[in-house]
């Protein structure tokens, strides 16, 4: 019999093909935006890769009585980096604020892979770390960027706060689904865990592509200059400045 963890997860390896095809057809279209639509094909791509692993069972460990599916995390690795490079290249924040994302990113992630892999009530402790993590980077997403970004135009500033908000909203659920789940306290099966992870990861990887895909534009017009060619300093652009309003 067909598990349904393998059907959810066929599912979500065909979402992430379709997925993938937007920023493909964008690499066509307009190679000027050759970097962004490559980081765009990269967080789809690979998701469509782990997801056809998961759907075919490979990758599966058993670590402290619980299945573990070592392509998800190998997936979030690689991807959550991209979204969040993404992000970073839309607000032209520069490489210490990427650095901070991506620090922050990792360490949740492997905080949260060790909180798996470790028995006991000690790894509610790991847990924890993640969730301090996490807080970093959205305190990042949030707060430092948009006080330092400076976009090419009123557009892109609204492409990043839509990607932005989207990321923030969908990331929170994953330590949710992490604490409900047999990770956590069990209460979702496995088969469960796989179909609302499934989800996620459909809407923040394959939903954030296609809509960053469809406002690529934003930043051709930025290029043409028909926009007006100063760049948008959104919320000062000083780190000294007033609280945002986004
Ligand atoms: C864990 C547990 C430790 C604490 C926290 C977590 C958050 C994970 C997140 C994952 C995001 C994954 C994405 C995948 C896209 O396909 C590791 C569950 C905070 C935010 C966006």
């Amino acid at each position: 019999m067909i598990s349904s963890v393998s059907t959810w997860a066929t599912l979500g390896a065909i979402g992430m093909i379709l997925g993938t095809l937007a920023p493909l057809w964008g690499l066509t279209n307009d190679p000027e935006r050759r970097d962004h639509y490559l980081v765009l094909a990269g967080v789809t791509g690979v998701a469509a890769v782990a997801y056809t692993l998961m759907s075919l069972g490979i990758g599966d460990v058993a670590v402290s009585g619980r299945i573990v599916s070592l392509p998800r995390y190998v997936d979030w690795l690689i991807t959550t980096p991209l979204i969040l490079l993404f992000l970073a290249m839309l607000g032209n924040t520069g490489r210490g604020s990427l650095g901070r994302l991506l620090v922050a990113d990792i360490t949740l992630l492997v905080l949260g892979a060790v909180a798996v892999a470790i028995p006991g009530r000690i790894r509610w402790l790991a847990f924890a770390g993640g969730l301090a993590a996490f807080g970093v980077l959205v305190y990042e997403l949030y707060v430092r960027i948009p006080r330092l970004a400076s976009f090419t135009n009123e557009r892109a500033r609204t492409l990043f706060v839509t990607l932005r908000n989207l990321t923030i909203a969908l990331w929170t659920l994953y330590p949710l689904v992490w604490v409900l789940a047999p990770s956590g306290v069990g209460l979702l099966t496995r088969d469960m865990t796989m179909l609302v992870i499934a989800y996620l990861d459909l809407i923040s990887k394959a939903a954030f592509v296609v809509l960053a895909v469809d406002g690529m534009d934003a930043l051709a017009d930025a290029a043409r200059g028909a926009t007006g060619a100063d760049p948008v300093a959104t919320d000062g652009g000083d780190a000294s400045d007033a609280e945002t309003t986004d």
